[in-house]
């Protein structure tokens, strides 16, 4: 996996609590078929080994398809099962501890909800940013919010992707395409469907629409 190709655009990042009893890995698989470019393996309140079984059979789910996979938090899990990278937030490993970790070749990702925090990750080496919220989100308690704004203001300032995140979905994609951010990461607008694939396909559709008059 080369890290300076991975394609940010719609990214997956999950969470089995809004699956409505839909089965994991179905969905993961049934997203990335409709077009989803990364998948974040995001898991809270489990213990060490569920996490390590659910993520070997999401790693081989990503293989199948070529599509990267990060995995939220556990630096450890990331070297268990080969992901590709790491996505961490503020209270989590320090960026360049996790790199000292990881190695060069793994994608580190960064939460930041704001251009100084955003700023500091970039020094400290992360590969890309997840900025966010930026729209008000029930899949996450005790988010930061952050305006459209501070979101053009992060992306004209570092050098690494830019992923947005937090209650994007349909209707306000056009609304974030104005800062030409490099992708939009979503949880609810694809796996709190009832058609995951189909809804992942009508995202990536209007990513694609969307972000035409940004510059590559
Ligand atoms: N970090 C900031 S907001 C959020 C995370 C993990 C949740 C985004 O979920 P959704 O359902 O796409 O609003
Ligand atoms: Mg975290």
């Amino acid at each position: 996996m080369n890290k300076s190709k991975i394609n940010y655009s719609v990214y997956l990042v999950t969470d089995r609590d809004l699956l409505m009893g839909k089965d994991l890995f179905k969905s993961i698989e049934q997203a990335i078929i409709g077009g989803v470019s990364l998948v974040q393996l995001r898991e809270k309140n489990i213990n060490s080994r569920d996490f390590f079984s659910i993520a070997v059979k999401v790693k081989d789910i990503t293989t199948k398809y070529n599509v990267p996979l990060i995995i939220n938090d556990r630096a450890d899990i990331v070297l268990a099962v080969n992901a590709d990278g790491l996505h961490i937030g503020q209270d989590d490993l320090p960026v360049t501890i996790a790199r000292k970790i990881l190695g060069k070749d793994k994608i580190i990702g960064v939460s930041a909800a704001n251009l100084s925090e955003a700023l500091q990750a970039e020094r400290d080496g992360a590969d890309y940013l997840g900025i966010g919220a930026v729209f008000p989100t029930a899949t996450k308690a005790n988010t930061r919010q952050v305006s459209l704004a501070q979101l053009a203001q992060i992306k004209a300032e570092v050098h690494v992707p830019v992923v947005a995140i937090g209650g994007i979905g349909l209707l306000n994609i056009k609304q974030i395409k104005s800062s030409c951010i490099d992708g939009i990461a979503v949880v609810s607008a694809i796996l709190a469907q009832p058609d995951v694939r189909d809804a992942a396909e009508k995202l990536v559709e209007c990513w694609k629409l969307g972000s035409a008059n940004c510059q590559e």
